[in-house]
């Protein structure tokens, strides 16, 4: 256990610069207001702070649009102030792992507005390609493929200069590269090298499975009368364990195993993510898979929200937890700023919220992996609730609303329900400091609304209360910290078919781990027959979100209370 990387110990913290802290009152966080805030995520024992893209973007889709590298975004602050956050974090003893988007750059880099000409030898920088054969350039249906875009609408845009379309797999200012170029490659390592060099301390990769395409480009089966998925040509593409070795080769290879890299992958499979994620191959060290986070989505999309069913989500993790367990790691998740908050998806955001909040942070971090915390996530920071469209700023939303406006089936009540269950905009509404006006994330007006909750879930408030969810967070992260049975033991799913209760055992030389969580507001009995011992000691009991109630009988009977969680531990 001596030889496991570091990382296996670990808990990220992802701050998602934009609402975490203004330090200027232009209603936008920035990165001045991040290192006001360092003594937060100190206090609640991150090791490792993921930071969504601060480089110089036009914000079409809140900097994951980037024009510019190796600068910082000046709604963000400057490049000195990176360099202060790194050296803050590292005196800390943290790490700052930096997002890094090149599967597509901004329309506005310099790359693209040159490779818009179609003479510049930046042309096969990008993907271009004439309208489909025997069709007029710009005519219904002409584009190269029947691709849909993630963000709706065809992955094709004309461009009127050439008369050539471009691939976007988002939106139209997001411009995919083209990974086939050698000199994309390369331009892409030595800009990874040069944050390296400034001493950042990895990446996690943006939708980086779907930087190797198919080179034919096929036409996808079509699923809706209009598009077709393109995915079988993109997604876990023909070159992508190639170009993730190179990368690797090109770029980590002679430095220290102190980094971190995570891939984030849409759609990639367990099979796959072992490959991914196989020390020996040398490619990532843990990927973000989309699996658990798809369970509640119906035939309609993910805006078709219904419920989830506790044995698909045990069937689920279970899976990948056996299939990571002998070769490779997983990452673990609920939140980040594409989801919904997790205490309103899975748990209950009213009366219980704390019960929930801290029950599924326990489910979640005692699985087998490294445990991302998204911002606001360790305070059970709720979903949004906007009941109006005009709250809403997310790209992706406003463009759902559009297209069925557009189609004109079904209620405005129901699309609004359907965003405010799902909207990535849940998840990136200002962090809650305190209570004062925005609750202290700015002194201007927040280019989001503030959730109106702010007086009851915040920052100050939890961290002067032992019992908050924020110092629950605090516990589980200080267990993991100090118990290797938490990073490295081995995983076994209990009662895979109960309706309402996640229970699993962790194994580790003689020390053994049982973990309950009631995913419900009703009181649940289960049997854990063998998986409770006979003599188990009476403090076995390590971490609950109740005062202790009755320990399990003798026979492993046991009563659980409305979103109740229990750990115990014994050797
Ligand atoms: O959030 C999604 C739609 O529900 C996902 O499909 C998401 O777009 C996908 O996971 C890729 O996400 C990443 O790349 C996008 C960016 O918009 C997301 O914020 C980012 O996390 C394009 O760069």
């Amino acid at each position: 256990t001596k030889d496991a990387p570091w990382w296996t110990r670990a808990v990220v913290y992802q701050v998602y610069p934009r609402s975490f802290a203004d330090s200027d009152g232009n209603g936008i966080g920035d990165l001045p207001g991040i290192l006001g805030h360092l003594d937060h995520l100190a206090e609640l024992g991150a090791d490792v702070v993921w930071l969504s893209p601060i480089y110089t973007s036009p914000q079409d889709d809140n900097g994951y649009d980037i024009s510019d590298y190796r600068a910082v975004d000046p709604v963000f602050g400057t490049l000195e102030d990176l360099d202060r956050l790194v050296e803050a974090l590292h005196e800390r003893g943290m790490k700052l792992v930096m997002d890094l988007v090149v599967n597509h750059t901004s329309d506005e880099h310099p790359w693209f507005v040159e490779s818009r000409d179609p003479a510049s030898p930046k042309r096969g920088w990008y993907w271009w390609r004439p309208a489909r054969d025997g069709m007029a350039a710009g005519a219904p249906g002409a584009e190269p493929t029947n691709w849909r875009s993630f963000f709706g609408g065809p992955t094709w845009e004309l461009d009127e200069r050439s008369g050539e379309y471009y691939l976007h797999l988002f939106s139209r200012k997001q411009p995919d590269l083209n990974w086939e170029n050698p000199q994309v490659r390369d331009a892409v390592y030595e800009m990874m090298r040069w944050w390296l060099d400034r001493g950042v301390d990895g990446f996690r990769m943006d939708v980086i499975n779907l930087i190797s395409k198919d080179t034919a480009l096929p036409d996808g089966a079509v699923t809706d009368g209009l598009f077709g998925d393109g995915g079988p040509y993109y997604v876990c593409g023909p070159r992508i364990h190639e170009f993730l070795a190179e990368m690797h080769k090109a770029v980590f290879a002679d430095r220290p195993g102190t980094l971190l890299t995570v891939g984030e992958m849409p759609g990639v499979t367990v099979e796959q993510a072992r490959d991914f994620t196989d020390p020996g191959r040398k490619e990532v060290d843990m990927v973000f898979q989309f699996e658990h986070v798809g369970l509640d989505h119906g035939p309609g999309g993910k805006f078709d929200v219904r419920p989830l069913r506790l044995r698909d989500l045990k069937a689920s993790l279970g899976r990948w937890q056996a299939g990571l367990a002998d070769v490779g790691w997983n990452s673990l998740y609920w939140d980040n700023h594409d989801q919904p908050r997790v205490v309103s998806r899975f748990g209950d955001d009213g009366e219980l919220r704390r019960e929930s909040a801290t029950m599924l942070a326990t489910v979640l971090h005692l699985h087998r992996g490294t445990p991302y915390v998204y911002q606001g996530e360790e305070l059970g920071m709720t979903n949004a609730h906007f009941t109006r469209f005009d709250q809403y700023r997310d790209i992706e939303t406003l463009n759902h609303v559009t297209a069925a406006k557009t189609v004109g089936t079904g209620t405005d009540e129901d699309l609004l329900a359907g965003i405010a269950a799902m909207s990535r905009d849940n998840a990136r509404t200002p962090m809650q400091w305190d209570d004062s006006p925005h609750a202290g994330f700015t002194t201007g007006i927040p280019w989001i609304e503030v959730n109106q909750n702010y007086r009851e879930i915040n920052a100050a408030q939890q961290r002067a209360d032992p019992g908050s969810v924020f110092h629950y967070y605090r516990a589980l992260i200080t267990l993991r910290h100090r118990d290797p049975v938490v990073a490295l033991g081995d995983f076994t799913m209990l009662l895979p078919d109960h309706e309402h209760v996640y229970a699993f055992t962790r194994r580790l030389d003689g020390t053994e781990l049982l973990v309950l969580g009631n995913f419900s507001g009703d009181v649940q009995d289960v049997e854990l027959g063998q998986a409770w011992p006979l003599g188990a000691p009476a403090d076995a009991l390590v971490l609950a979100n109740y005062p202790a109630g009755d320990a399990p009988s003798p026979d492993g009977r046991l009563r659980l209370r409305p979103w109740e969680a229990r750990v115990y531990r014994w050797d």
